[in-house]
């Protein structure tokens, strides 16, 4: 009832007329409006935005160098307090912002709740961090005579490239920890959902962040993106998305005459979920239907493989195609709805070739059916399950609603570990057994980031699962997690001595 109320408020609150342009002072916005269409039904505008040419991205860098320092020295609890702010404001439109996910990324509407949920997290988190570490240095350990403080500081310009699977989450986890932290944040969104980006500036800005401290400069990571990780005055970027792009960052942000830049980032994951012969086949089965397809399984964190042990296998698999026989697929407004389409059509023709690829190389357990009528206009790729041999038939991470079963006998669960291990990947790993040593020695001998047992493998709690990954998954630290903040900022070691003489306390007491 509370979510069809919530969802009459979402309909009421879709318009189709969302503008987005770049939010630089003193820059102008010229340039052609592109038309966002509405991934579930191609032939509907959901709004226009207009990108940075290159003089509004180097006016924007100018702009945040210069409100950088002030912003760095206003008082950390100031900066936590109007990120708090934006967290009610958030929470107060939360309508708004599910029409926008649901119209501009396609998301059902318990995801867009999910959604704004986190983003407001997000923004408290960081924000309490903030007063915590940046208000009140501790005091180190040290010899009396002397006083040791580290204080954290900004970094200066932060570039936070943020994708448009989490348009407004993992934005606000980027932009809320490099703000909090005392950095300006020039904020390139992904392409596909400029207008989730700029209603989210605004709306930070109507909470009290200065428009120069924040700007939004929307465009492609080839020219907007690739100016400002070249340019010797972004201190760092924060990044979500491809492996590769991250690699090309990094190698933009080293190649600059300047200090190395920092770079954040998460990546992709090729996420297994292993099942053993003492699992529960229904929960094993919601929980690789739900980690899976949820959000049309658009999530780096989403299991693309079930290892399942040969005894409880053809009872999982069967039970897999029945409930994916039900899965409804389509207009992601409708509470109905349990997957709905893929972002673009670049990502269902991704999909469309692995499929085709699929269908000389391995089985078909279930295709989710798509109506017709409902999905003829839309990018939508129907929930597909096939079963594999081995995972090296998997080439690359395949984003979207498509998952990969492998049958393992008793004995091979090291080897089914390392070969999961092997797929350089190690982000999420969901394990459902009974047997507490079976669990043990697989967490042991994993390399991934989060692992989640009995349970689905997606969703990961702000301040309660810091989530991120090892290896081709990422750079670190996790989001949501007590260290992520800090690597936004510099840390300076301060000591004074106390006493009237010269000399070094330390080394007279500790030499
Ligand atoms: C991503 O999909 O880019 O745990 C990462 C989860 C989310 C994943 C975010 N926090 O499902």
């Amino acid at each position: 009832d509370q979510l069809r109320a919530l969802a009459e408020q979402v309909n009421a609150a879709t318009r189709e007329d969302w503008r987005a342009a770049p939010l630089v002072p003193g820059a102008n916005a010229a340039g052609a409006d592109i038309a966002v269409g509405y991934p579930a039904d191609r032939r509907v505008t959901v709004g226009h935005w207009r990108a940075a040419d290159a003089a509004t991205v180097e006016r924007a860098l100018q702009n945040a160098v210069a409100a950088q320092p002030q912003w760095d020295a206003t008082p950390a609890a100031s900066r936590a307090a109007i990120l708090e702010h934006a967290a009610d404001l958030l929470e107060q439109r939360m309508p708004q912002f599910i029409a926008l996910c649901t119209r501009e990324a396609g998301k059902t509407i318990p995801d867009g709740v999910a959604e704004v949920r986190e983003a407001v997290d997000f923004l408290r988190y960081y924000a309490g961090q903030a007063r915590r570490l940046f208000g009140a240095p501790e005091p180190l350990p040290g010899p009396t005579g002397e006083s040791n403080t580290l204080q954290l500081g900004g970094r200066g310009v932060f570039a936070c490239i943020s994708p448009w699977n989490f348009p407004l989450a993992i934005f606000a986890g980027q932009v809320a920890a490099a703000l909090a932290a005392g950095n300006s944040v020039i904020a390139k969104p992904a392409e596909q959902t400029n207008l989730i980006g700029y209603y989210a500036v605004k709306l930070l800005h109507e909470a009290g962040v200065p428009e120069a401290v924040l700007q939004f400069v929307p465009g492609d990571g080839a020219t907007v993106g690739a100016a400002l990780t070249s340019d010797p005055r972004v201190a760092g970027v924060a990044f979500t998305g491809s492996t590769e792009t991250a690699r090309a960052i990094n190698r933009a942000l080293a190649a600059r005459d300047a200090a190395i830049g920092v770079l954040i980032a998460e990546t992709g994951g090729q996420n297994a979920l292993i099942g053993d012969s003492s699992a529960l086949p229904e929960q094993l089965v919601k929980d690789a239907l739900a980690s899976a397809f949820t959000s049309a399984g658009q999530r780096c964190s989403a299991a693309r493989v079930l290892f399942v042990q040969d005894d409880i296998a053809d009872k999982t698999i069967a039970m897999l195609a029945g409930a994916m026989a039900e899965l409804k697929v389509g207009d992601p407004g409708l509470l109905s709805t349990d997957v709905g389409p893929v972002i673009d059509s670049d990502a269902l023709c991704l999909l469309d070739e692995h499929a085709g690829r699929m269908q000389g190389e391995a089985t078909l357990i279930a295709r989710a059916p798509l109506d017709p009528e409902a999905t003829a206009h839309g990018t939508f790729f129907a929930p597909s399950a096939w079963e594999l041999r081995s995972l090296s038939q998997l080439t690359r991470e395949n984003f979207g609603p498509a998952l990969h079963v492998i049958r393992w006998k008793a004995g091979e669960l090291d080897q089914v570990v390392d070969a999961i291990n092997a797929s350089g990947y190690g982000l999420t790993l969901g394990i459902h057994s009974r047997i507490d040593e079976t669990i043990e020695r697989i967490v042991a001998r994993a390399r991934v980031g989060n692992a989640y047992v009995n349970r689905n493998q997606i969703g990961a709690v702000v301040g309660v699962q810091p989530f991120g990954g090892q290896n081709l998954s990422g750079t670190g630290p996790k989001a949501g997690g007590p260290h992520y903040l800090p690597r936004f900022a510099t840390e300076k070691t301060v000591t004074v001595n106390t006493t009237a003489a010269g000399g070094n306390a330390s080394l007279l007491t500790l030499g």
